[in-house]
């Protein structure tokens, strides 16, 4: 087999081994410890993890910022004797009660100061744990309707945000993680597009990238790949969160190709192509385990996530490019539609 362009190492978060509660039910399943979940990464095939600020220092709202230091740098403790990284630490601005109308765009300003400090303690637990990437979902940046919120206001008040926290840390590189809806209606950065514009209007935008999510990407109503592909054209495609989606429902986080294999295909494909990694990007897996899974089999979302990877990793690198040039030329789509339904089904071509 060729050998792939790509360098690959895998990470999740520990919000991807869950309970399986849902806005409708209890949970179902026990939850499993921290050092537990870090503990399993590496045997699983993963070998980052990815935190929310409160995953790695629980509870930090009420803490010192020295006692936050003291957690983050145990933290590190645990990850370096597990031999496990830690890819980004991503503010959680979406639970507290000051947030409930907004984090950066909140109409009340005492919420909007306590957004951007909390956001400083997440870079500074981002530098306890040896990471200089923050990922920035804006949750509960958006409205429930039009009318309650000026989107001109929202979107620079989001640039001015950035701009403190670029301020705080030279070394601080952003990735914003768009995603159109959910929890909010109306998310004011809601695409790709949206989150490398936002990069542009910062003080440095050398120093902001992007997350591109499958799922968000398909409830936005676009092509995962097409927008990994928008992203690595730009230089902004610092990290993946693969999994699946059917439609526009809910963000389901299913696992990587559970619904659309093509799909699934086509991402693995353009981050090949372009040779994706190889400036130590990680390829997460935002993957939940469905609600009927049992404890005991509660983490095969992931490794059978990772399995499917690999295997159209495989389908990729073997694709015949000289075949798909001279179809190409021909205009014969319908044949390059065939070869790769064949190729992908392992069908006789
Ligand atoms: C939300 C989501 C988050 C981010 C990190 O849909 O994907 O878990 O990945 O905050
Ligand atoms: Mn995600």
């Amino acid at each position: 087999m060729p050998k792939s362009k790509g360098k690959y190492r895998f990470s999740f978060g520990p919000w991807n081994i869950d309970e399986g509660g849902d806005p409708f039910g209890p949970t179902v399943r026990t939850p499993i410890a921290l050092a537990k979940k870090i503990k399993t990464l590496k045997g699983l095939g993963f070998d980052g993890i990815q935190f929310h600020d409160d995953d790695a220092v629980p509870d930090l709202d009420d803490k010192s910022h020295a006692q936050i230091m003291a957690e983050a740098k145990k933290m590190k403790k645990i990850l370096d004797s597990e031999g496990v990284k830690c890819e980004f630490v991503a503010p959680r601005l979406w639970f507290s009660p000051k947030t409930i109308d907004g984090a950066y765009t909140s109409h009340d300003p005492a919420a909007r100061k306590y957004a951007i400090e909390r956001t400083k303690i997440c870079i500074d637990i981002n530098n306890a744990l040896e990471t200089s990437h923050m990922v920035v979902w804006l949750a509960r940046e958006g409205t429930y309707i039009r009318e309650s919120k000026n989107p001109v206001e929202q979107t620079l008040l989001i640039r001015d945000a950035l701009n403190a926290m670029l301020d705080y840390d030279k070394n601080l590189k952003i990735l914003v993680e768009p995603k159109p809806n959910e929890p909010v209606d109306s998310a004011i950065i809601s695409t790709i597009g949206h989150a490398i514009a936002l990069g542009y209007m910062t003080n440095h935008p050398e120093r902001m990238g992007c997350l591109v999510e499958t799922a968000h990407s398909i409830l936005a109503g676009l092509d995962p790949s097409d927008d990994m592909g928008f992203a690595l054209a730009h230089g902004k495609l610092w990290s993946v969160h693969l999994n699946d989606q059917g439609g526009l429902k809910f963000d389901q986080d299913k696992s990587f190709g559970s619904y659309n294999l093509r799909h699934a295909f086509n991402q693995v494909r353009v981050l090949e192509e372009y040779g994706f990694g190889r400036n130590g990007e990680w390829v997460g897996m935002d993957v939940k385990a469905m609600r009927t899974q049992k404890q005991t089999a509660n983490t095969k979302h992931l490794s059978n996530s990772l399995e499917r990877f690999h295997f159209l990793l495989g389908k990729a690198v073997t694709f015949n490019k000289k075949l798909e040039a001279e179809l190409i030329k021909a205009r014969d789509y319908e044949e390059l539609d065939r070869y790769t339904i064949c190729h992908l089904m392992g069908m006789k071509y």
